[in-house]
């Protein structure tokens, strides 16, 4: 009987996922046709099972080995895209009793593996009594299953059709535990949780502003799913070859790559903050910034000299708004050379350290790529004797592109088409190999010139830098005199990246292109053009704090997980448009994920003139981006918070003094991100996965545990409708509470900010200021929100914000603070005094706003740990005005 052979629409696999399939081609690969009406439903379907069959196969207490043999009878033309591998091996290890790793790979010959490197335990587990997991493997077809065994959830379930091993063509799918998942990027999603209705994305690091479905700046293969019950787990496919992913309703998961292994590890959660922490702990924690980049910034690109930029500062000044950065992009530089100052910008040296004399901070703009058509530049010069530019495989010669700087001498037309400007004004360039030793000491010495340069008066006395165009980006496809390697530019299979005609090398340079690993192993651009950002992170950090001898900050575009130990990351080239501000709370949750903390958005847009509204409701929400920038496109209008009128400077001063009042919290998030992997913006799921309806939330965010952001992201609006997940909420400005497990509509006049303080928690505050300089210096606090039992907890890190190191706990010698129960506990007391006998704190002004005496320090301290933490019942009463914002039980 028909019906009983036609398959459900959901369980077919793409057996064509290349573009225009047809009836012919799809019969040519051996897979199954049947034209379907909705063109994301693949017409060309796998119909047998695939061809790998698992032989000697050993279960241990500790893992799985087994091997997999292709049968070459059942070789389908998928395998044969290219030289399909006939013998594979598997390799299941249970490292943690949160995490596994199960890899796929050819023993026989070696291949390309991501050379990043992971906290991977010395011997994996050999109890398995408390494993979160169990892990069985298919026979025939080959499959693996990885079961929850708490719940029996089955959370990975790979025996299915599209299992494929060739050299440039890798392909496994597996069911998933439900229609909730998130993570996956770096791409402009439209919300956070994924469309589970055939939707393919592909992975790539490429200079594109965030469009939908097209690949942009980093590459993190990673997703969070959760299960029916809330159990949430994380996988990451330890791969940086170009590939894409398909999600379908099924629901199921389709991963393809062209090159490099299967290298799966799966945390099992069980919460999403868990995941998350694990995450992290195998890629490393986030890094921990300096106090002062948590500062309001301004930035432009465009600046016509320092005197421009000196106005701003002056003019930020005399509106009294919170202004702790500035920066300048490429125009400081002479023809943007890398290391250079334009004599437009003579006066900048001088101006960086009026300006930090006064309080704020100073960050510039780096590229990566390096002009190679100089007469007298010693960064490239250098560059060429200590050996550190990607080259040509077969001559070892410098491979260059063509990037940013411009040739000496030349008149520039800006009338000109972009590929005239290029091919008449654009120097060629090297792009240093920052996988090299050599290359980090190079960058180490060229940067200290730039901080120190023999000429003091040309001293730039940056604090952080900001690294762009690292993808790496080019302004031509490939390399000067073209490409040579065909198979690698143009692969058999080209993943769903947009440009196909153009191959991979669209805006970057050729695949072939030769890098050598810090081992000495050569690695071809191909395998490793995903990880060109990640492998500057570490060095720019590295040649940052050598020269500044302070912990300082490194912004960067491109990442590839694990980048979030040395950098942060901002969303890119948005545009000055409504939607944009949803999608920057998207992009900020994926980065949490992804273990990255320090992110945010071009306030109020970088493409297009911004508008006033919008930019109102942008500066908003900007003020709760963990990194806070305005910035935009050069011979866009001014967008900065001075340019608009008064009362758009009142509002812009509100926000960022509120923002500027909860620092010490903030810093906190970012420290406990940078200790524990916990998550700074949060979304709501996070803390409430036993709600389902926050499953969906990605309008509103919290601040770590405590602190709810519902901002208004459309164009006249004058209220936003809100969900209080089940807890007791204090509106920031009002402490009203009463919200509570529901969508309500909250007014949000034009200048309004919707913020809510969860009960049971303590927020460390200090008073605001025009930078952070100058709010450390203020009356510190606490806002004590306590829950239905009358209870709230929370703790704060402190330290003097700049020092190298301070935030490792084990390295912990300087200043110190706390938080204490209202009823005897302790109260902030930091000193770099003796820290080793229990003692009252002198809180200075501190106390009075507090009211709270003689409190002592809880147990000797012994100066070990960073924090202390405090829990208990507080006796605040409700009349009191000595506590400034204290939030009472109702
Ligand atoms: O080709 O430096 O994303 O923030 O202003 C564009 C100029 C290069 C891209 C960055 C943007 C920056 C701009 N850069």
């Amino acid at each position: 009987i028909q019906w009983t052979l036609k398959m459900n629409v959901n369980e077919r696999f793409d057996c064509y996922p290349g573009p225009n399939a047809t009836l012919e081609k799809c019969q040519q690969l051996g897979c199954s046709w049947e034209e379907s009406t909705d063109p994301d439903i693949p017409s060309c379907y796998y119909s047998s099972s695939n061809p790998y069959l698992v032989e000697n196969i050993d279960y241990s207490d500790s893992g799985i080995v087994a091997t997999l043999n292709l049968d070459d009878s059942r070789v389908r033309a998928n395998e044969a895209y290219t030289a399909p591998i006939s013998t594979l091996r598997l390799e299941v290890k249970y490292h943690l009793n949160n995490m596994l790793q199960f890899k796929i790979y050819d023993y026989q010959n070696s291949r390309y593996e991501v050379p990043v490197p992971l906290n991977l335990p010395s011997s994996p587990l050999n109890s398995s009594q408390e494993r979160l997991y169990d892990v069985s493997v298919q026979i025939k077809p080959f499959g693996i299953q990885v079961r929850r065994r708490s719940t029996g959830t089955v959370i990975w379930n790979s025996a299915l059709p599209t299992f494929t091993f060739s050299d440039m063509f890798i392909q496994i799918s597996t069911r998933l535990a439900s229609q909730y998942i998130y993570g996956f990027g770096e791409h402009e999603h439209p919300n956070f949780r994924h469309n589970m209705s055939w939707h393919t994305w592909g992975m790539f690091t490429r200079d594109q502003p965030p469009t939908y479905k097209l690949n942009s700046y980093g590459f993190h293969p990673f997703y969070m799913g959760l299960e029916e019950d809330g159990n949430a787990h994380g996988v990451l496919l330890l791969n940086s070859n170009a590939m894409d992913v398909t999600f379908q309703p099924t629901p199921a998961l389709t991963y393809r790559t062209i090159g490099g292994i299967l290298d799966f590890y799966m945390v099992l959660g069980p919460t999403p903050e868990l995941v998350v922490q694990e995450y992290t702990q195998l890629i490393g924690r986030p890094v921990m910034p300096p106090y002062w980049s948590l500062g309001f910034q301004l930035c432009r690109y465009g600046y016509a000299n320092d005197s421009e930029v000196s106005q701003l500062v002056e003019e930020m000044k005399a509106a009294r708004i919170p202004h702790d950065v500035q920066y300048v992009d490429i125009d400081y530089m002479e023809r943007n050379l890398d290391f250079t100052l334009s004599p437009r910008f003579a006066g900048l040296p001088d101006l960086v350290n009026r300006i930090k004399a006064d309080g704020m901070r100073f960050i510039i703009i780096l590229d990566p790529a390096i002009s190679a058509n100089e007469t007298n530049y010693p960064a490239f010069t250098r560059g060429v004797e200590q050996d550190i530019f990607v080259q040509w495989p077969d001559t070892k010669e410098i491979l260059y592109s063509k990037v940013w700087s411009f040739l000496p001498n030349v008149q520039i037309n800006e009338s000109l088409p972009h590929e005239d400007q290029v091919e008449n004004y654009v120097s060629h360039c090297a792009f240093p190999d920052f996988f090299r030793n050599a290359t980090t000491e190079w960058y180490k010495k060229e940067i200290a010139e730039v901080y120190n340069n023999s000429d003091p008066s040309k001293s730039l006395k940056f604090d952080g830098l900001w690294t762009d165009m690292n993808e790496p980006a080019a302004f031509m496809n490939g390399a000067m005199g073209g490409c040579r390697d065909d198979l690698l530019n143009y692969p058999p299979y080209m993943p769903h990246l947009g440009y196909r005609d153009v191959g991979l090398i669209y805006k970057t340079p050729c695949m072939e292109g030769l890098h050598y690993l810090p081992d000495g192993t050569p690695a071809r651009h191909f395998d490793v053009h995903s990880l060109y950002g990640w492998s500057q992170a570490r060095p720019s950090l590295v040649a940052l704090q050598a020269a500044t001898q302070e912990r300082g900050i490194i912004i960067s575009r491109s990442t590839y997980p694990s980048s979030g130990r040395w950098v942060g990351h901002w969303l890119g080239d948005n545009t000055a448009a409504w939607d944009q501000l949803h999608k920057s709370i998207i992009g900020m949750m994926e980065f949490s994920l992804f273990g990255i903390s320090y992110t945010g958005a071009d306030i109020c847009g970088f493409f297009k003139d911004s508008q006033y509204e919008l930019c109102v409701r942008w500066m908003q929400l900007g003020a709760f981006y963990p990194f806070s920038r305005n910035h935009n496109e050069k011979g866009t209008r001014r967008q900065d918070p001075a340019s608009w009128d008064e009362a758009f400077e009142d509002m812009s001063r509100n926000v960022l003094n509120i923002r500027y009042t909860l620092l010490p919290y903030l810093y906190t998030l970012l420290h406990d991100a940078h200790a524990d992997g916990s998550t700074v913006v949060r979304p709501l799921l996070h803390e409430f996965v036993a709600d389902r309806n926050t499953w969906d939330i990605d309008e509103q965010f919290l601040w770590g545990p405590a602190l709810l952001i519902s901002p208004v992201l459309r164009e006249n609006d004058r209220s936003v409708v809100a969900y209080f997940p089940d807890a007791r909420w204090y509106d920031y400005h009002t402490v009203n509470t009463g919200f509570r497990k529901q969508f309500q509509n909250l007014s949000a006049p034009l200048d309004h900010i919707n913020l809510h303080i969860r009960g049971g928690y303590i927020l460390p505050w200090q008073l605001p200021a025009r930078t952070t300089a100058y709010s450390r210096l203020n009356a510190m606090g606490l806002t004590v929100a306590l829950d239905d039992a009358q209870s709230a907890a929370g703790h704060l890190y402190w330290d003097d914000g700049v020092r190298i190191g301070t935030a490792s706990p084990s390295s912990l010698h300087q200043t110190l603070l706390w938080l204490g129960t209202a009823k005897g506990g302790s109260i902030p007391g930091d000193t770099q005094a003796d820290n080793t006998k229990p003692k009252d704190v002198n809180w200075g002004e501190r106390e009075q706003t507090l009211g709270w005496k003689g409190w002592t320090w809880p147990r000797p301290f012994r100066g070990d740990r960073s924090e202390l933490t405090f829990r208990g019942k507080t006796e605040v009463k409700p009349a009191d005005q000595r506590y400034r914002n204290v939030i009472l039980p109702d």
